[in-house]
């Protein structure tokens, strides 16, 4: 009989639930409810709703039992760092923050005074950015935060959610490992790390690795969705571990780029990578599916132009991509990474500012924003591989794009174009994809990850784009290696 897997991807903008089946030779994915995610802001702070989030799965899960369909099992992934206290009694303790407040900033060198910066590195493998978990619990543990003060348990999102459908309490490998409080080496939560916060090991979960079961829906999600005592399995609850499980690659000789809010890149690894040199490019190893390592970097990604729509109202993205490709080139040229993008009030302004300040034109048109924010992510892509080749232990030969952004064409090109070599681009859920394989080897209908990976190889159309115009490329890279700041 046919087994239907319920994939619940949640990224920071939207979210999504999935029913994945295996079909002759391939996978069917059918969306079954999409949602908005939004950044809330009050009291000078910035939070999640996961009530929101919760009715949103709740939904997806109603519409899926009205059809007369059966579960086979669910898995929830989400996007990394976040995560909500759970008091002794079991309830959540107020609205997850969101890792775009502000209060982390300056939070690692807060920390870094009581442990060293190369010793956290050095444990954990993970890159320093205010956001991570550990500087969150940090900063609210010094700040004294009613939450966390009454705080029995830390659950984070895909945890926490999983905990709402079934209330089971558990601590997933990959997005724990992203938290940066897991030791890369033993890959278990770090005492010394937990105890620099103020926690131990009996204020998480139990501690499970993709693949292993939750629990089952209460009975009173049973009740409200009409579904029975479905399993939930934990999937890879970070998304981009997820997504990366569902690279279409035949050999490991690539890198891959998961491109949606963020661009992530990087290359899979057996074993961790950390030396002088990883750390020096504060590149991280995140944990992954079957033992992998995901040594890789974050870059701000469609972040820029997500947040610029909402100045141009309805805009459609291929309104906005043909507006950029009619703009002459290289024109003006930011780094997508400066802080000063990480949450500005108005992101167009914060591009002609950046632009202005530099000394470079400043765009006068949407589509001459939309092309400054293509080339220079397209720029950071060539940046950040080369930092890439020098430290990955086996070569690269293509880049994959795999999420929601690989559906941009033009995009695609200018990456290739920057890069100098191939690039394959989709499928565009691989997120979505990755939950579901994970489900589908949890109940024996796969086995591995390299078969899944041949499967969507050839069963999910997938596009080639060969590098042009290299050398106005290879000139443009200079200036913007001059010219950004
Ligand atoms: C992408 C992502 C990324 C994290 C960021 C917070 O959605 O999970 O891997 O670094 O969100």
């Amino acid at each position: 009989m046919k087994q239907n897997f319920f994939a619940v991807d949640l990224g920071a903008t939207s979210g999504r639930t999935i029913l994945g089946t295996f079909i002759e030779g391939g996978l069917n994915l059918e969306e079954i409810n999409r949602f908005p995610n939004h950044l809330i802001e009050v009291g000078g702070h910035f939070y999640w709703d996961i009530y929101a989030l919760y009715r949103h799965i709740i939904d997806g899960l109603k519409l899926v039992a009205h059809r007369g369909e059966s579960i086979a099992s669910i898995g929830i992934d989400t996007w990394g760092v976040d995560f909500v206290c759970v008091g002794k009694d079991g309830n959540l303790l107020r609205q997850p923050y969101a890792y775009r407040d502000p209060h982390t900033v300056g939070a690692p060198e807060a920390l870094f005074s009581r442990i060293s910066r190369s010793d956290v590195y050095s444990k954990t493998g993970i890159q320093i950015m205010n956001f991570n978990s550990l500087f969150q619990l940090d900063t609210l543990r010094r700040n004294h935060d009613s939450a966390l003060e009454a705080a029995d348990k830390i659950l984070f999102m895909p945890d926490a959610l999983s905990y709402m459908l079934t209330g089971e309490m558990v601590t997933e490998y990959t997005i724990a490992s992203t938290a940066q409080l897991v030791n890369a080496q033993t890959r278990r939560l770090e005492p010394e790390l937990l105890k620099a916060v103020g926690l131990s090991e009996k204020n998480f979960g139990r501690f499970v690795f993709p693949g292993e079961k939750v629990g089952v829906l209460t009975e009173e999600v049973q009740k409200i969705t009409g579904l029975g005592a479905i399993p939930v399995i934990a999937v890879a609850g970070h998304d981009t571990g997820s997504a990366v499980a569902a690279v279409p690659a035949l050999d490991r000789d690539f890198a891959y780029l998961s491109s949606g809010t963020w661009s992530l890149m990087g290359v899979e690894t057996d074993s961790p990578v950390i030396n002088a040199e990883t750390e020096a490019l504060n590149f991280t190893n995140e944990g992954g599916v079957e033992g992998t390592i995901r040594l890789l970097k974050n870059i701000c990604g469609m972040w820029l132009l997500e947040r610029c729509r909402l100045n141009w109202g309805d805009t459609s993205y291929p309104e906005l991509i043909s507006e950029a490709d009619t703009c002459e080139p290289f024109r003006s040229l930011i780094n997508p990474d400066d802080d000063c993008f990480a949450n500005p009030a108005d992101m167009e302004k914060a591009i002609i500012e950046y632009c202005r300040v530099t000394g470079q034109p400043v765009p006068e048109k949407r589509g001459q924003v939309v092309r400054c924010i293509f080339e220079s992510l397209a720029l950071r892509y060539r940046q950040v591989l080369e930092n890439l080749r020098s430290l990955s232990p086996r070569p690269i030969e293509t880049l994959h794009v795999i999420g929601g952004g690989s559906r941009n064409d033009l995009l695609n090109q200018f990456t290739a174009n920057a890069i100098g070599i191939p690039v394959v681009a989709g499928p565009s859920e691989a997120t979505a994809i990755g939950n579901v394989m994970i489900q589908a080897m949890a109940a024996g209908e796969a086995t591995d990850v390299a078969g899944m990976r041949r499967l969507i190889h050839s069963s999910i159309p997938l596009k080639t784009y060969q590098p042009q115009d290299t050398e106005a490329w290879d000139a443009a890279y200079i200036h913007f290696k001059n010219c950004v700041r």
